[in-house]
């Protein structure tokens, strides 16, 4: 395994500029091929890359429920969509695109749900929700592994979290599942500062870019199918674009050729601490629905 110590970043305006757009292959000058440890320039650890140590971890199950996922499309990724934001009726309301990602899992109360709650998918879900556990119990492993101090810090505040609301054996509450978009530039919301995201990714087909980027230090990975990397989520990341073998840029799963590539990204909500127990929080959603029956939004 190689170490990177980082020396040099971009300007900030250089960054602005970047920001919520899919950036192209010259956004950085070092790109990782094999086993690497990257230290930001303060000493902080930016990635870990870990070349195909999903590879013989995840099964045909697995992936036939992740796979299964690239029909759930959402306009909520925001500067991660990597769209133009465009303004919609007097209210100026701003939509990203729509693309494949799901959040599945655990989620904290926020917009209209006022409660904490395993997301539409994982209850509808459950058995495969469970069979993903071994390979998230395995992104836990390396993490534990190669970032101890972050893995530490995450499962002390795993350990605050009510058991219902985690992955069994993982530090992890939530997983982002994405189906072949290249993201934007942007940063994660809501995860544990002091811990550390994951992604593994999983490739068919045909396909050249969706490279991994962090574009402040000019870093990127071209993940494989099976590989994983631990990173700093709170830095600025995104994509490259995706060109399937058809020859087209692709922000959706080709049909025609099934060029297809998931990343999927496993972290913990800082805010499922102050979450109660599943019954709790079930009995809080009646409350809720009771207490605001008749009021016109
Ligand atoms: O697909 C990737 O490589 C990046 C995914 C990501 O950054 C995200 O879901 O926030």
């Amino acid at each position: 395994m190689i170490s990177i110590r980082l020396r040099s970043r971009i300007s900030r305006q250089e960054l602005d500029e970047r920001v919520g757009k899919v950036v192209g292959d010259d956004a950085y000058n070092v790109l990782l091929t094999g086993p690497s440890r990257v230290f930001m320039p303060d000493g902080r650890p930016l990635c870990v890359y870990l070349p195909g140590a999903m590879r013989d971890v995840v099964t045909d199950e697995q992936y036939s429920a992740l796979h299964s996922l690239r029909v759930v499309k959402t306009a909520n990724r925001g500067a991660a969509s990597g769209s133009e934001r465009v303004a919609v009726g007097e209210q100026k309301r701003h939509y990203a695109m729509h693309v494949s990602s799901s959040v599945i899992g655990a989620l904290d109360p926020g917009g209209t749900f006022k409660f904490c709650r395993l997301t539409a998918w994982t209850g509808k879900n459950l058995p495969q929700w469970e069979a993903l556990r071994p390979a998230l119990q395995a992104v836990a492993g390396a993490m534990r592994e190669h970032v101890p101090e972050r893995y530490a810090a995450q499962m002390e505040e795993i350990e605050q979290t009510h058991p219902d609301w985690v992955v069994p054996g993982t530090p992890f509450t939530t997983v982002t599942v994405n189906n072949t978009y290249p993201t934007g530039v942007h940063t994660d919301k809501g995860d544990l500062d002091k811990g550390f995201s994951t992604i593994f990714c999983l490739r068919r087909g045909e396909y050249t870019g969706g490279r991994f980027v962090f574009p402040e230090f000019r870093v990127a990975v071209d993940l494989q199918d099976g590989d994983l990397i631990l990173m700093d989520a709170h830095q600025w990341h995104g994509n490259t674009a995706i060109v399937c073998a058809c020859g087209e840029k692709r922000t959706a799963y080709c049909d025609a050729c099934g060029a297809e590539r998931i990343s999927v990204v496993s972290y913990m909500r800082t805010a499922m601490t102050k979450c109660g127990s599943e019954a709790e929080e079930i009995g809080r959603a009646r409350e809720y629905r009771e207490r605001t029956k008749g009021v016109v939004r």
